[in-house]
């Protein structure tokens, strides 16, 4: 059984579809970061940059005890070892996955969480239009270039790392079809080879089914007051936080 330390975002389904692909047997623990569990001294104790996903595996590839993993890049790695599927055997095609792998994580998710921070959030709280005019205009400029990276490999692949589906589809999937989302509706037009992978990913059952994981544990009516909570928590982070929620775990364990 993998225990999955997990909220509804897209680098958590990334996880929950590759469960679902491999036909792993996982429960769900929900990492609520907007209520601050990110900050739980259990939680930091498995994934240490207090962020999701994190997993546990209390049969381990290799066997021992039970092993924690946080970072989805490495986590799909791992269950694609585990199971054998979705990363090429062969060196050449295994690098070719990887390097698409490490391609996603370095640069489509943080450019797509940074343009979604300051085109869809920031514009609320931020107190200089023009600031927020260049940060929005430098993130949303990187996402459409990142998109272009992706239309001209799909034009001549039918999947992200060739001609199968991996792990490299499996990892992208989950922002790239916020695409809109993240730059504005014409994009699609835009990257018609992107779209065609997009729907074709997104049409797998186990995609889907990865997607809908714990889609109601997002859905509370907030107030504007836990609204604002929740974004002075998310927006605002510093060590500060880490470092008192490990002095507080301290202090309880004396
Ligand atoms: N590189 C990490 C990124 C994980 C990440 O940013 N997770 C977000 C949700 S999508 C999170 O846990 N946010 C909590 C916070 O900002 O405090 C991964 O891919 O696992």
């Amino acid at each position: 059984m993998i225990d999955v330390h997990y909220w509804p975002t897209p680098n958590g389904w990334k996880v929950t579809i590759m469960l679902e692909e491999c036909g792993l047997d996982y429960s769900i623990v929900p990492v609520d970061i907007g209520g601050g569990d990110q900050f739980k001294a259990e939680f930091l104790a498995i994934s240490p940059n207090n962020r999701m996903p994190a997993i546990i595996d209390h049969e381990p590839l290799g066997g021992g005890p039970s092993l924690a993993l946080f970072e989805s890049g490495a986590i799909l790695e791992y269950l694609a070892e585990k199971t054998g599927r979705f990363l090429p055997v062969d060196p050449a095609g295994k690098y070719r996955t990887l390097q698409w792998v490490h391609w996603q994580m370095a640069n489509l998710g943080p450019m797509m969480g940074n343009a979604n921070h300051f085109k869809n959030y920031a514009k609320n709280i931020a107190d200089d239009p023009a600031q927020l005019e260049y940060a929005t205009r430098r993130f949303v400029g990187e996402v459409d270039r990142l998109a272009g990276v992706l239309d001209a490999q799909l034009s001549v692949n039918r999947h992200i790392a060739g001609e199968d589906y991996s792990i490299a589809d499996i990892i992208t999937w989950p922002w790239a079809f916020l695409l809109a989302r993240m730059s504005d509706e014409s994009a699609w037009e835009t990257f018609p080879n992107l779209k065609r992978w997009v729907d074709e990913v997104g049409a797998r059952p186990a995609v889907d089914a990865g997607r809908r994981v714990g889609s109601d544990l997002g859905r509370k009516e907030l107030t504007a007051e836990e609204e604002k909570a929740r974004q002075d928590l998310l927006f605002n982070q510093t060590n500060d936080k880490v470092r008192a929620a490990r002095k507080a775990a301290a202090r309880a364990a004396r």
